[in-house]
């Protein structure tokens, strides 16, 4: 056998940029590169061979979280065929990527995750950063990565790699089982040398598969959705990952069944295609909502029916509904008691249509659909343009103003960001998706500061296209570091700003709950009632952001923010809009609920009117078995 002595960190490298991914014939490398910040964990392992490897990019972030969430933006934004590997010191830089992996776990995203880790040797424990234990010697921080990886190693001999990096590639580029991958090393073993197996260092080319569905299993799907009244698909993220858009639309234009799209699927059809109802669920359209609350059939493609997709369960309230899941995972498919079909969704989506032939639905049934779809386009319309058509707005626009002059200055191909705040709310509903992943919406764990990071990897995974984050104010003060980033790759982001003065969301939320915003707006301590509710917080983000090395730009109102999205478009640099919005005219919910769960007892009246209301409203929750 013939083999090469290098160090642990200097094969992983070098293995690494030997991996490639294949689908449809098209071959990618898989990972871009290194994102990461070294520390005494990394810089003598990692830092080490990846200075030796300048062909394999490495991008120095400011947080070792945003290096996550720019790596999971990236690997959204090519359907999961390509990401990056983020490296970490031990310790606090470690635990900083937890919430990264949780997100990119939950929202079925590859991610390499390769923290350092405390001495394999022992004999000098406890190292700077080393979590101690009386009861064992075999642990430490980076075991909380263990329920956020869909696989998680440590790597205590440097031979080891050998058997684990197949493993984590395996699961990496797994339609079904992706998510972070975490192999933990050790400082000392990054340094350490072996000889390796040349073997292990030659081109490998990952197949992602297509799953084919089973014939008896596809044979029910279609016999339920001939025999179906007024079905309906709700698609998910698995429509986008599959890159089954064309195949969706071919489907549903013959067949003439109505699309609802989860937050992850938004973006399935262009908005205009004559199928697509929009948004599904607690933050769903009123075409939507009220089809899926009558359906006799949902078709759910690649979603994981979250309680923002079921209406916490009660979306569907038709008391002979039943479901056909198409789904690459197992585990999704079985769910609300479907006919699980097992497969890719653009290979079951072909199969399933040429299985139905010329059927269709009644022509009653597309009547209604189209009706809603036109009473819908018209309610967006008036909400995009509350002062009329031609108006261009004094004072502070309202969010949904805001949100209709970006789509406006938008392109075909034009890519939104958001993750967390009052946002994802209101884009799911009124966003106007033209293009397949022209709606990046993180809300699988809807993490605020997750919008700038993965706006950037967005942009770094197709540079021809615009990528606008919408960020709240709250968004913001928690994560604006890596403009920072932004700035020093040339990566070129459009942050529109929307400053509230605090968390509109969930301010409105604990109204709704009777709550009257408790804690929820950004005021300074009053020395009076020593409370929370003196003056506004003025926080200069125009300067913040100009700090940080992005152009700047103030928008006083719609006409001035219609402006500054032209002049952003023409910059090359990283541009922050900030535009200060008015929360009165807010986006109404239409025919849905959420369960959030209200005090049984409380000393307020209005609390205690909530309860009785939630409990009233909770039982429509249905199980579907
Ligand atoms: C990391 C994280 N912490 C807390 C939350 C809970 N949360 C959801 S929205 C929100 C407020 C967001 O404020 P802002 O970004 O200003 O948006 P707005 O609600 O004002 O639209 C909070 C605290 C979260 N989603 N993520
Ligand atoms: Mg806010």
């Amino acid at each position: 056998m013939k083999t090469r002595r290098m160090t642990m960190a200097q094969a992983l490298i070098r293995f690494l940029k030997q991996q490639y991914v294949e689908r449809d014939g098209r071959e990618h490398a898989f990972f871009a590169g290194m994102l990461g910040i070294f520390g005494h964990g990394n810089v003598a392992g990692i830092g080490q061979a990846l200075g030796q490897n300048p062909d394999f990019r490495y991008i120095l972030v400011r947080n070792e979280q945003s290096a996550v969430h720019i790596a999971t933006g990236f690997a959204k934004a090519s359907n999961r065929l390509r990401t990056f590997a983020c490296t970490s010191s031990i310790g606090p830089g470690a635990t900083n990527m937890i919430t990264g992996a949780a997100l990119a776990t939950i929202n079925r995203l590859p991610v390499l995750l390769l923290p350092g880790d405390i001495f394999a040797r022992r004999n000098v424990a406890p190292v700077l950063q080393q979590l101690e234990s009386a009861a064992t010697q075999d642990t430490g921080v980076n075991d909380c990565f263990k329920p956020v990886s869909r696989y998680w190693d440590r790597i205590y001999r440097p031979e080891q790699l050998i058997t684990s990096l197949p493993e984590a590639m395996r699961v990496l580029t797994s339609p079904s089982d992706c998510g972070a991958v975490t192999l933990a090393l050790p400082q000392d073993v990054q340094t350490e040398a072996f000889d390796y197996p040349e073997e292990l260092f030659e081109k490998r080319v990952w197949l992602i598969r297509r799953g084919e569905p089973d014939k008896l299993s596809l044979d029910r799907a279609v016999a339920a959705i001939r025999s179906a009244k007024r079905p309906l698909i709700v698609a998910g993220g698995g429509v986008l990952m599959s890159e089954a858009s064309q195949a969706l639309s071919e489907f549903v234009t013959r067949t003439g069944i109505p699309v609802a799209e989860t937050q992850a699927g938004k973006g399935s059809l262009a908005w205009n295609h004559a199928q697509c109802l929009g948004a599904m669920g607690a933050t769903g359209s009123l075409a939507a909502n009220r089809l899926a609350c009558e359906a006799d059939l949902v078709i759910g493609i690649g979603t994981r029916y979250s309680d923002f997709t079921s209406a916490s369960m009660t979306a569907f309230q038709n008391p002979q509904v039943r479901f056909v899941n198409i789904n690459t995972a197992e585990f999704d498919a079985y769910k609300v008691g479907a006919v699980p079909v097992v497969a890719d969704a653009r290979v079951a989506l072909e199969q399933m249509s040429e299985a139905l032939g010329g059927h269709r639905v009644s022509a009653a049934y597309a009547a209604e659909i189209s009706a809603l779809k036109t009473e819908w386009d018209e309610e967006v319309d008036r909400l995009f343009h509350l002062n009329g058509k031609d108006s261009e707005g004094v004072g502070k626009p309202a969010q949904s103003e805001v949100i209709g002059a970006m789509c406006e200055a938008a392109g075909e191909r034009d890519v939104l960001v958001s993750a967390a705040g009052s946002h994802p709310g209101d884009l799911h509903k009124l966003w106007r998706t033209r293009a397949p992943n022209g709606y990046h919406m993180e809300y699988g764990y809807s993490c605020m500061g997750y919008e700038i990071p993965g706006a950037m990897g967005v942009k770094m995974a197709d540079p021809s296209r615009e990528v606008f984050a919408f960020v709240g104010d709250g968004t913001y003060l928690m994560s604006p570091s890596e403009i920072v980033t932004a700035v020093q790759e040339g990566v070129k982001i459009i942050i529109v700003l929307v400053d509230n003065h605090g968390f509109a969301s969930i301010g409105s939320l604990s109204r709704s709950l009777g709550q009257m915003g408790f804690g929820t707006s950004y005021r300074m301590r009053d020395a009076k009632s020593g409370q929370l509710d003196g003056e506004t917080i003025k926080v200069d983000f125009v300067a913040n952001a100009r700090s940080l090395g992005a152009h700047t730009i103030k928008a006083e109102n719609l006409k001035e923010l219609k402006k500054a999205l032209e002049e952003a478009k023409m910059q090359t640099r990283t541009t922050v809009i900030v535009v200060e919005t008015d929360t009165t005219p807010s986006v109404p919910g239409y025919d849905s609920w959420w369960d959030v769960a209200v005090a049984e007892v409380a000393e307020s009246e209005a609390v205690r009117a909530a309860r009785a209301k939630y409990e009233e409203a909770r039982k429509r929750e249905r199980y579907h078995l």
